[in-house]
């Protein structure tokens, strides 16, 4: 595969799933986000040399150099498959991390999203975590898990455990858990470094009152790690609806899937499985 199929490949894989996230009711306005750290058959063509660096207003040492597609802030995830080179953008990293320069897209000055402190201190723990297999970062207002945060006292165990408990699905694809992050100011460094410890641990993590940050290596496991959290909340949501919740998954048919699909989840959360 040359870099432009490559590169083309990956454009048609985010606008196909910018639509889903509107058709889904994850983007409303201009919700939601992606970033793809490029692979080398990533980078587009012919990238752009002579544009100015930006101050990131942080430092992300751990991702010098590296290339970066974002969607870009402001712009309406319905929009993006009918001007993608506009709404989306690639930018570099210079060798410090410290600021980023404009390589292709974002043709009418656009700019990466309002979001960029969280996803690239999500870039940075699941460099570590993955050991470089993990290039995606997508963040959508997710209702159901959005509607949990606002009827339940949860933490991290709390949330994986009822996630877990709720859609057989769940133990399988996020043995790990899902990171609960209290509210902070979207966009801001303090909540990018809370995701970014919970991302250090767990692919996945809810932003109190506002949604979901998903991560991992291509487009398609994300938003299948997102999707089946998110078809969880709704069933505790439609099961509490319809008189509460008095059936759920035991510890011990947790722990059958764990062991028939090979799986160790989070001890701290589950308990140590006895073999
Ligand atoms: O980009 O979703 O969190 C708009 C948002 C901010
Ligand atoms: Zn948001």
């Amino acid at each position: 595969m040359d870099n432009t199929t490559g590169f083309h490949a990956l454009l048609e894989q985010i606008t196909r799933t910018t639509h889903d996230l509107w058709i889904k009711g994850w983007a409303e306005r201009n919700a939601g986000n992606i970033s793809v750290r490029l692979a080398p058959d990533q980078i587009p063509g012919n990238p752009e040399k002579n544009s100015e660096w930006v101050a990131c207003g942080f430092d992300a040492p751990e991702l010098g150099g590296e290339l970066f597609l974002f969607s870009g802030t402001g712009c309406y995830m319905r929009n993006v498959a009918l001007h993608p080179e506009c709404h989306l953008g690639v930018v570099e990293l210079d060798g410090a991390g410290r600021r980023f320069r404009r390589v292709w897209g974002f043709t009418g000055g656009g700019r990466p999203t309002s979001e960029i402190a969280p996803h690239l201190r999500a870039h940075g723990a699941r460099l570590q975590a993955s050991g470089g297999a993990d290039r995606v970062v997508m963040h959508a207002h997710t209702p159901c898990v959005i509607a949990l945060t606002h009827c339940l006292d949860l933490d991290t165990a709390r949330l994986t455990r009822l996630l877990w408990e709720m859609h057989t699905e769940c133990i399988v694809v996020f043995p790990d858990g899902c990171g609960y992050i209290p509210w902070q100011l979207p966009g801001s460094l303090a909540l990018g470094d809370a995701t970014a410890e919970e991302l250090r641990k767990r692919p996945m993590a809810v932003w109190q009152f506002h949604g979901t940050v998903g991560t991992g290596p291509d487009i398609d496991t994300v938003l299948g790690l997102m999707d089946t959290a998110e078809k969880a909340a709704q069933l505790y949501n439609l099961a509490a609806a319809a008189g509460g919740v008095r059936n759920k998954l035991s510890t011990e048919q947790l722990t059958t899937l764990a062991r028939a699909f090979h799986v160790t989840p989070d001890p701290d959360i589950l308990g140590a499985i006895q073999s």
